[in-house]
C-alpha cells in the first residue's frame, strides 16, 4: 500500500517502478480512501497500541493505493523495498531510507506473513479484482 504520504508525496510512480522493476507482478490495484471501519481491520494488531488513533486517522486522511502484488518471496522482498518500519532505522536503497524520517509518515505499507497477506487482501479487494496473468519477462527473471 502506498500511504497517504506517499500519495500526497508524488510518491505513487516511484513505489511501483521499484516494486515491477524487481520482478514483483502487481496483480490488483487501486486507489480509495480507506474507511475507518476497513482501517480498523487492517490494523487490528495494533488496536492496544499508544499510536492506534492517530494511525487510523491518518491512513484514512486521504487517498491511499492499494495493491496486490505476487512474486518469489514476495513478502520478504517487499519488505526489504519498503524498509524497516522506523525510516532511522531503514537501509539506504529502501523507500523508508531514502525517502522517510518519521515512522508515522513511513509512506508505505506490506504485509507481513501470508497469513496477514490473506486477510488484508480480504479486506481492500473482492476475489474478481485480482488477476492471474503471466508476466512476459519471467523466463528471464525465474530461472
Ligand atoms: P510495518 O508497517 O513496518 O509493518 P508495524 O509495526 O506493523 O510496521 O506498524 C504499522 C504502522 O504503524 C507503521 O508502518 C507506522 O506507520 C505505524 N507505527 C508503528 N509504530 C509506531 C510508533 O511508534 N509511532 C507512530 N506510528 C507507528
Ligand atoms: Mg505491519
Amino acid at each position: 500500500m502506498v500511504k497517504p504520504d506517499g500519495v500526497q508525496r508524488g510518491l505513487i510512480g516511484e513505489v511501483i517502478k521499484r516494486i515491477e522493476g524487481r520482478g514483483l507482478k502487481i496483480v490488483s490495484l487501486r486507489m480509495n480512501t480507506i474507511s475507518p471501519d476497513s482501517a480498523k481491520e487492517h490494523y487490528a494488531e495494533h488496536a492496544q497500541k499508544p499510536f492506534f488513533n492517530s494511525l487510523i486517522s491518518f491512513i484514512t486522511s486521504g487517498p491511499s493505493v492499494s495493491m496486490v502484488v505476487e512474486g518469489k518471496n514476495a513478502i520478504a522482498v517487499l519488505r526489504a523495498i519498503n524498509g524497516a518500519t522506523n525510516p532511522i532505522n531503514a537501509a539506504t536503497g529502501s523507500i523508508r531510507g531514502d525517502l522517510a524520517l518519521d515512522t508515522g509518515r513511513n509512506i508505505v505499507h506490506a504485509s507481513d506473513s501470508p497469513e496477514s497477506a490473506k486477510r488484508e487482501i480480504s479486506i481492500h479487494f473482492k476475489e474478481s479484482e485480482i488477476s492471474d496473468y503471466s508476466r512476459i519477462d519471467e523466463t528471464w527473471i525465474y530461472e
